[in-house]
């Protein structure tokens, strides 16, 4: 049952950054085969035929070159874009995973400023339009690790935050660089529920958020975000647990000391600053050997052994050698 057309993503080449319209038909020709299979087939599941293989096409394309970054692959099979957008944590529009979906549709994505602060030679104020063009969009297949003991896969496009640090300047103060998000009461029901301090913060060390894999996104399954996954940008920080990628970004300021974060701030002895993913050192509350993979839920479906760094140690584990990873979790 489960052949290319079933949820199947394909990626672009950088020969073909495919017009939408070309990648809709090729999909509709896939789709076209997979329903012809199924008609010889007796009963095929329910299950099988409600699984959308791509965005629906409502949102603003936004194609991305094939990146050369190394690990800008995994080679698991990307989660279908009804659960990346179904299934969220994005507690400004509540706690519930279905939350974000029912109620993002008030956030307004236009106009949109990134304020760059503190140590940088060259602060200001950034319109989402323009960065945007700031650098080549890049399609990007990581793997998401929720601090909860389940993953995703899923087909970003954004560019290197480096490529904006880059710009900016850093001056040798930058130790830290902070994330600062949306925190607006009109447009978040979640707002009102005092679960976090809002604004939600986050932050990296500054070689973490020069690695090239950490990716300033603006899209998904070749589309600009849905509203639940953080648009109109977020940072997303592979190697790490999903809660240090920050939706929605308002600021971004470079710091001296090592800046407040919002769970670490909350519960700092269940979430550290660092949060990289490791499966030998468990959450005070649960293991972290293993992962649900969403969208393989099921009677059988196995629980995945979880990766060190979420499996992007040969491109990361440098940044963290000689670090007591028990003491700096
Ligand atoms: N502003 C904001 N960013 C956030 C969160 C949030 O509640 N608010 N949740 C985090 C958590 S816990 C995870 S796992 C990821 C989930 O991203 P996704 O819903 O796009 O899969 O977003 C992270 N970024
Ligand atoms: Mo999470």
């Amino acid at each position: 049952m489960h052949h290319l057309e079933d949820r199947g993503f394909i990626h672009p080449r950088s020969s073909e950054i495919t017009p939408k319209s070309v990648w809709l038909d090729r999909r509709r020709l896939l789709q076209g085969l997979a329903a012809g299979t199924a008609g010889l087939l007796a009963a095929r599941p329910a299950a099988a035929q409600a699984l959308p293989v791509a965005p629906p096409g409502k949102l603003a394309p936004l194609p991305g070159a094939r990146s050369s970054v190394s690990g800008a692959y995994v080679a698991d099979k990307p989660t279908s874009y009804r659960d990346i957008t179904h299934y969220n944590n994005y507690y400004e529009f509540g706690t519930d995973k279905s939350d974000p979906s029912q109620n993002a549709g008030t956030l307004r994505t236009r106009p949109w400023t990134v304020a760059v602060e503190g140590a940088v030679k060259k602060p200001g104020t950034y319109d989402i339009d323009a960065l945007l063009k700031l650098a080549p969009m890049e399609e990007r297949i990581y793997r998401l690790r929720c601090v909860e003991a389940w993953s995703m896969v899923v087909p970003w496009v954004g560019y290197s935050l480096a490529e904006l640090i880059r710009r900016v300047e850093p001056t040798g103060n930058a130790k830290f660089v902070q994330f600062v998000t949306l925190a607006d009461p009109k447009q978040m029901p979640g707002i009102a529920s005092r679960v976090l301090d809002w604004p939600y913060v986050e932050g990296l060390r500054m070689d973490e958020a020069m690695h090239p894999l950490t990716l300033l996104t603006f899209g998904l399954y070749g589309e600009v975000l849905p509203n639940q996954d953080g648009a109109p940008l977020r940072v997303i920080v592979p190697w790490k647990y999903g809660f240090k990628s920050g939706k929605s970004i308002v600021k971004i300021r470079f710091v001296e000391q090592q800046p407040a974060t919002s769970w670490n701030t909350e519960l700092p002895n269940e979430y550290g600053f660092y949060s990289n993913v490791n499966p030998t050192v468990d959450h005070p509350r649960w293991s972290q050997a293993t992962e649900r993979r969403i969208g393989e839920d099921g009677l059988f479906a196995k629980r995945r052994p979880t990766l060190m760094f979420n499996g992007y140690a040969p491109q990361v584990g440098q940044l963290y050698a000689g670090m007591d990873l028990r003491k700096y979790f």
